[in-house]
């Protein structure tokens, strides 16, 4: 057994998520986080909101709650909702907790022990009309590389690149549209990311276990050239800056740049857990203190990945501490509405809170999963969510297990069968199970979600197949205890399908393992013919109601209205 760290980025607090976060992050961390656990893994998950910064003061604003109110709110918002998409975290928190504010300033002041952070004044845009320095998303303008409009200050959302909002083409201000702006003298601190640049690209060297889309990204900035960042920012909602435990002289009215404190939020989230759970946190960051056997993976979107190859691993290798660093970082292209984004001011493209009074959360999490953005951007479409609910969950799983369920109930009373021994077919089938389990296994091992979908759903179809041609219904008129033994196999199918099947809809795991009389979702091994011997003769079962309702043409249609599709 080993120990296995899990973050996925923290969602920003700012309104509810749409599916494409949801795939992009704390969904798959949470399938990988259940197989892991199934395999006997001590797992530890964490994930919660990231509070600071402009976007949780343009919202609150626009809300006309004060930014504090506002992200506790959201905060309970999206914590209802991930658990209602069945997120099995084992911490749902905050980077606003006291926690994290501490550990930001051991880390601000750590920095500068070292020699690494240094007070400017720069010239930054300050708004007339605003009456405010406008840093971050609090200007928006046309990108400087790829002339995508409007580009926010920090971050092109069409090349992903990092800005700087005095970077952008005739910048306006977000809060009032004003291009009113002239520049003006302001003091903040930089982190000297340009001292530790040759560390950073000497770690990301020896990081051969991050998938290629992380690495490709991590380079690209490395080989781009680091600049020295300003980490704090003219703004009220985040941590105050300070010295000697008091307000940095200079910084009055100043605080942390969100992305210096969400990074440390994941310490101090696990702190947050730790202290409501009697646990010891530094034993998952800490290597002096124990996690130097923690396998650490992360899991966000594409753009996030430039913040936790480069600027977090500057503050903590900055910081000359022992800390945790990442093992495995998964990323995620977007996932995409139809031909465009998903929007939430022009209501295109589902969010989580939608999605759930729709449909069952296992339907989304399977349709997610199998056509999760791994090797390039992918589109939902509501053609193909259909068809993987229909095929895939419906026909293929749910009319396997009802099916032979009740082909049992009818012949031999809803208790596994006794009798007969398993003959060439079974022996085949064995085979078949047995590798198609090493490749599932190994897939799940390695983080490739789409094709651990497919994996699954091709041993779905094997237990299809194995019916079709064993065909129990033929059997039971000439040979009882033959037709015993194909029911009792498929009834295993049943019990192994249903633990296979629990990372990635674990509601209805649930129902098909205990349909079976079984309880433990432990991940199966790969030796088949021991796997299908599980239930013994004579165990009590029951028929579930149909697992799956198909999803109708006239629903797409009116979702298709609602929420905008093809021409969007
Ligand atoms: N909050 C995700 C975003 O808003 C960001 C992730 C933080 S991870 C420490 O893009
Ligand atoms: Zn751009």
């Amino acid at each position: 057994m080993s120990r296995i760290l899990i973050t996925s980025a923290l969602p920003g607090v700012n309104g509810v998520k749409h599916l494409g976060n949801l795939v992009g992050s704390m969904l798959p961390a949470d399938v990988y986080a259940r197989f892991q656990r199934a395999r006997g893994h001590e797992v530890l998950a964490i994930c919660g909101t990231d509070e600071h910064g402009t976007p949780t003061e343009l919202a609150a604003a626009a809300e006309g709650i004060d930014p504090a109110a506002y992200s506790a709110k959201y905060y309970e918002i999206q914590k209802r909702l991930g658990e209602g998409f069945g997120l099995s975290w084992d911490h749902w928190g905050r980077t606003s907790s006291k926690y994290a504010e501490e550990l930001t300033h051991h880390f601000a002041a750590k920095l500068e022990e070292a020699g690494l952070i240094e007070e400017r004044v720069d010239r930054m845009i300050y708004s007339i009309d605003d009456k405010r320095f406008l840093p971050d998303r609090y200007v928006e303008g046309t990108c400087p590389h790829c002339n995508y409009r409007p580009a926010r200050g920090d971050q092109c959302d069409n090349c992903s690149r990092l800005l700087d909002p005095v970077d952008l083409i005739d910048p306006y201000s977000t809060v009032s549209g004003s291009k009113n702006l002239e520049m003006r003298d302001t003091r903040h601190l930089y982190l000297l990311q340009t001292k530790v640049a040759g560390d950073i690209r000497a770690w990301v060297d020896t990081q051969t276990d991050w998938p290629p889309l992380a690495r490709s990204i991590a380079y690209k900035h490395l080989d781009e050239g680091l600049i020295d960042r300003g980490i704090t920012r003219d703004l009220v909602w985040g941590f105050p800056v300070l010295k000697d435990g008091k307000t940095r002289p200079g910084f009055e009215g100043k605080v942390y740049y969100v992305w210096f404190d969400a990074p440390i939020g994941y310490l101090g989230i696990t702190r947050e857990w730790a202290a409501s759970n009697n646990q010891d946190w530094q034993r998952w960051w800490r290597t002096d203190k124990g996690a130097d056997d923690v396998r650490y993976v992360e899991f966000m979107g594409k753009d996030n990945v430039a913040f936790h190859t480069v600027s977090f691993p500057a503050t903590i290798i900055g910081s000359g501490e022992p800390w945790k660093r990442v093992d495995v970082l998964k990323a995620f292209n977007w996932l995409n509405w139809y031909g465009g984004k998903f929007s939430t001011s022009n209501k295109r493209g589902v969010f989580m809170d939608t999605a759930l009074e729709l449909l069952p959360a296992d339907y989304w999490r399977w349709y997610l999963i199998a056509n999760a953005p791994e090797g390039s951007d992918t589109a939902f479409t509501w053609e193909q969510f259909q068809s993987a609910v229909n095929r895939d969950l419906a026909d293929v799983l749910g009319n396997f297990v009802n099916r032979i369920l009740k082909f049992n109930e009818a012949k031999f009373g809803a208790r596994v069968p006794a009798g007969g021994e398993p003959g060439p077919i079974e022996e085949k089938l064995f085979a078949d199970i047995s590798a198609g389990l090493a490749d599932l296994t190994a897939l799940m091992d390695g983080i490739e979600l789409r094709k651990s979908a497919a994996a699954l759903r091709a041993l779905w179809v094997l237990g299809n197949e194995y019916l079709q041609e064993a065909a129990p219904w033929t059997a039971f008129k000439t040979d009882e205890a033959r037709a015993a033994v194909i029911v009792r196999t498929a009834l295993n199918l049943v019990a192994l399908y249903g633990r296979l099947a629990s990372p990635f809809i674990p509601e209805a795991a649930a129902k098909i393992v205990g349909a079976v009389g079984e309880t433990a979702t432990a991940w199966p091994t790969a030796d088949a013919s021991a796997e299908l011997s599980r239930l013994e003769p004579g165990r009590a079962l029951t028929t579930p109601d149909v697992l799956f309702r198909k999803i109708e043409d006239d629903q797409i249609a009116e979702w298709t209205e609602r929420f905008g599709g093809a021409e969007g």
